[in-house]
């Protein structure tokens, strides 16, 4: 191995190794009518951000510069993001984000489960020869540098190392539960169990698989070619894979925590709306979780050319101020005020409008005199003047969507108005 010799260049070394395939086409339905018609990994989030800008700049500045993005449901938006955002790692230098979508070949078809995703797309992985394949989802929201856990990986002599992190045990069922060893070595692996079992000596808390991967790339094809002649199976790699392996190969789990405090670090699968909406508004708070001013770990996305966001008088000399919130560009605040909400990109709010508390997608009119609290409001909305939202659930849960947390959801169907952007 390379690191006995020269450790400097030991996890640079492995970076320049992997090849990083972003699974980006589940239905990923739970987000409602926020992925009618786009996919869970190109909802906007953050103000400028879409969910898949996460895995993308965890690998770039992991030093994975090769990535491929597996897509298949309602993939326009993805895909025109990623072209025109991600497009700038080229090939030059050996560095690319690569597109893969489903039924691309004869004789294959959807993708059945991840890890069919995965063996559809065998040959072009092999034509990129890399030694290991971090397989990672494409709708998840954290900071990691794998470049750590691939080390572990080959330290540890594993086939397979899984990413992982604690969950309190009554909210583990969602995920792949694991049982481990005292070093690691996972002995146990069950996909979304009724009962999770908790970890010894700690009856709170489960050991949750991430859902994501590191594999030695021979021994990844060995598993997907045994997977695919395997009857009755779904082809998934939490479901099958990982659990079908553990008898014979070396399988180890990798903790993903802080490395600044050494505790679990930020980790969400902005999976409802109601997840989705505090994920958001955390981010307006003096010192969120999620810090998306590290200069240290940035976040990359496709720039917009917009101009900068303004704040201005109305004729009515009203002040328009935002605080305590995120305003992207493009944005005008004309004799508004703006209080905890997050504005993304071109939205503009007019004379004498209240908004509070609200997460407000790109393209985005609020007219004059409107109050809005507690909502979502989807790309395109224009708010006829003097629209009150927000505060009388039953009177909003007639026209909007309402969440079981109390959070409206505003699309541009529901005010009446064409689909529109
Ligand atoms: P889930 O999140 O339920 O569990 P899944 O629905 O398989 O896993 O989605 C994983 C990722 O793959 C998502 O990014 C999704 O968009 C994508 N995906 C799903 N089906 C796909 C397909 N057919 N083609 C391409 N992409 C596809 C998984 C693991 C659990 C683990 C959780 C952590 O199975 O063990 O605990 O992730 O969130
Ligand atoms: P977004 O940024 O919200 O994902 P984009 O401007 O990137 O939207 O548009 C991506 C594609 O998504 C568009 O070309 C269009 O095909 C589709 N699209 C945009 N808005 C809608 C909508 N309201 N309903 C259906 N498809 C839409």
């Amino acid at each position: 191995m390379n690191g006995a010799k020269r450790p400097e260049r030991f996890i640079s070394e492995l970076t320049r190794d992997t090849l990083a395939l972003i699974l980006a086409g589940g239905r990923g339905s739970r987000l409602e009518q926020l992925t009618l018609w786009r996919a869970k990994p190109a909802v906007p989030f953050g103000g400028k951000f879409r969910i898949i800008d996460f895995p993308l700049s965890n690998c770039v500045n992991s030093g994975i510069r090769r990535i491929g993005v597996l897509t298949q449901y309602k993939a326009h938006s993805l895909l025109l993001h990623i072209q025109r955002g991600w497009g700038q790692l080229s090939g030059q230098f050996g560095e690319f984000v690569e597109l893969l979508p489903a039924q691309q070949r004869l004789e294959t078809s959807w993708y059945a489960g991840t890890a069919d995703a995965v063996w559809q797309n065998l040959d072009i992985i092999s034509a990129h020869n890399p030694e290991y394949v971090l397989i990672l989802a494409g709708d998840h929201i954290y900071k990691m540098d794998y470049g750590p856990m691939l080390a572990a990986h080959v330290t540890r002599q594993a086939d397979v190392t899984v990413g992982c992190f604690e969950v309190p045990v009554g909210e583990a069922s969602g995920f792949g539960v694991m049982g481990v060893d005292d070093e690691l070595r996972i002995h146990s692996f069950v996909e979304k169990p009724a009962e999770p079992p908790p970890m010894p000596g700690r009856s709170d808390v489960a050991l949750c698989s991430m859902g994501i991967y590191v594999f030695n790339t021979r021994f990844l094809f060995e598993q997907l070619y045994k997977d695919a002649d395997t009857r009755g199976s779904k082809h998934d790699f939490g479901r099958d894979i990982i659990p079908g392996l553990l008898e014979r190969y070396r399988a180890f789990a990798y903790p993903f925590v802080d490395p600044a405090t050494g505790g679990q670090a930020y980790w969400r699968d902005v999976g409802t709306l109601d997840a989705y909406y505090a994920a958001n508004m955390d981010l307006v708070g003096v010192t969120p979780e999620l810090n998306l001013y590290d200069t240290e770990w940035p976040i990359w996305t496709l720039q917009e050319q917009v101009p900068p966001a303004k704040f201005v008088f109305d004729d009515d000399g009203r002040r328009g101020m935002a605080v305590d919130s995120v305003v992207s560009g493009g944005c005008i605040i004309s004799g508004a005020t703006v209080r905890r909400s997050l504005l993304f990109t071109n939205v503009h709010i007019e004379a004498g409008a209240q908004v509070q508390e609200c997460v407000v997608l790109p393209q985005v009119k609020i007219g004059e005199g409107c109050r809005i609290r507690r909502a979502i409001v989807e790309r395109g909305c224009v708010i006829p003047p003097g629209m009150v939202i927000g505060e009388d659930p039953a009177a909003d849960a007639q026209r909007f969507s309402v969440t079981p947390g109390g959070v409206t959801l505003v699309i541009p169907e529901m005010l009446g108005q064409a689909l529109h952007h």
